[in-house]
């Protein structure tokens, strides 16, 4: 899980692993590492922490991922330019992996994604998912789908 801070990283992971959401405020330290088996798969979700002056992404915890969860907050249009940058610094510690990315909050009324967005991810072949980690929308569809492309990937 990689975007910046306050994107949904936690909120979406725990809504993933435990299926359920917390409106209490987790900030991460460093990271936080959970873990579940789907379809006898076992997936380690490595909640890398938030983008800030506090708490910069440490690029180690990105060795030796199969996969990545690129983040973004669909309330602040600012954390979607900024996965260009993320991407970046994980093709430099991991190479290309298998991404997916998640629009997150898309149950916020100010949740919005421009065709200029939408564009770009087309270009870059990112499958992108519009995930509400409050709700539960598409989170699941999110991580399966990128289960799937590294399954596809190591055949
Ligand atoms: P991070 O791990 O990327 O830093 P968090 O982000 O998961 O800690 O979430 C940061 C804030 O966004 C939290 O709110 C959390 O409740 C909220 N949030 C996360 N996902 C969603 C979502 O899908 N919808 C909405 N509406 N809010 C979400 P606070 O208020 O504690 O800052
Ligand atoms: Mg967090």
């Amino acid at each position: 899980m990689v975007g910046d801070f306050a994107v949904g990283k936690t909120s979406l992971t725990q809504r993933f692993v435990n299926n359920c959401f917390s409106e209490k405020y987790l900030t991460t330290i460093g990271v936080k590492i959970d873990s579940i088996v789907i379809d006898e798969t076992k997936l380690i979700i490595w909640d890398v922490a938030g983008r800030d002056t506090m708490s910069p992404i440490n690029a180690n915890y990105l060795v030796g991922a199969s996969g990545i969860i690129l983040v973004a907050d669909g309330t602040r249009p600012n954390t979607i330019d900024a996965l260009a940058s993320l991407w970046q610094m994980v093709v430099e510690k991991v190479g290309e992996v298998p991404v997916v990315v998640a629009i997150n909050k898309n149950d916020d009324q100010s949740w919005q994604f421009s065709d200029q967005h939408q564009a770009e991810l087309e270009t870059r072949n990112w499958p992108a998912f519009a995930t509400s980690a409050k709700e539960g929308e598409n989170v699941e569809a999110m991580f399966q789908a990128l289960k799937q492309i590294i399954e596809s990937n190591s055949i």
